[in-house]
């Protein structure tokens, strides 16, 4: 079976990034295809991407050319194609809560998505703290406290052992990061174990080297 992940800019796109750390800390072995953002028309389109799904998004997942988009379906997917990598908790009650946070990442914080757009590179400290993303970020240090304190025993992550559920929150320790969030030490805690996976590492470090600038993602700076 041959797996090809489609991917955007990896400084910005954070659903990319999602199944790109699953994949790789799992050590699934998979060919990437790295298609850009395109401002140039106006609002922002995926250059390219019509090659590989008519939703026009990334990521898409192509399972022997087959495209699975949107990135719970693709996650989905690879922990039906891998059991044996146990993606998901294997206990019940911890599986079910990690599908329901995974979909609330998938569905909910749109206010946190839009004052703090991932940029891993940017430093924005204090930027894009208002009403409404704080109460996402309240909810973020609830979801990852209750995860820890329930779950977290065997490990430093959300279940303790790596599972979907980091992967879907990697982009939100990025962001935190990124615009310096004053956060609880069970949050900074399990933000420093994210930071620490190698996909995590491998995926910020050629995310530096990204040279390209899409204002739609920079609400806090101006293009050189
Ligand atoms: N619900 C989709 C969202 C994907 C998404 O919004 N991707 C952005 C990049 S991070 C994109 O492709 N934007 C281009 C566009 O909207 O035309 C998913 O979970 O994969």
């Amino acid at each position: 079976m041959k797996l090809q992940l489609v991917i955007g800019n990896r400084n910005y796109s954070s659903w990319s990034m999602r199944p790109w750390v699953l994949l790789r800390e799992a050590r699934i072995p998979f060919e990437e295809v790295q298609l850009k953002f395109d401002e140039t028309g106006g609002g922002l389109r995926v250059a390219g991407i019509e090659r590989y799904s008519a939703a026009g998004k990334v990521p898409v997942l192509l399972v022997d050319g087959e495209p699975v988009w949107d990135t719970l379906a693709i996650c989905e997917t690879v922990a039906e194609l891998y059991p044996a990598k146990q993606l998901w908790p294997q206990d019940p009650k911890a599986r079910r809560v990690a599908r329901s946070v995974c979909a609330e990442m998938h569905s909910s914080f749109q206010a946190l998505r839009g004052a703090m757009p991932m940029n891993i590179r940017g430093r924005h400290p204090g930027k894009g703290l208002n009403e409404k993303s704080s109460k996402d970020i309240q909810r973020v240090v609830a979801i990852w406290s209750d995860c820890r304190a329930r779950f977290g025993k065997d490990g430093p992550l959300l279940f303790g052992a790596f599972t979907i559920a980091d992967a879907f929150y990697a982009p939100v320790v990025m962001r935190f990061q990124t615009y310096a969030v004053e956060l609880p030490a069970v949050a900074r805690a399990y933000c420093e174990a994210v930071q620490a996976l190698p996909a995590v590492r491998e995926w910020c470090d050629a995310a530096r080297r990204e040279t390209e600038f899409v204002a739609e993602d920079e609400p806090y700076a101006q293009r050189k």
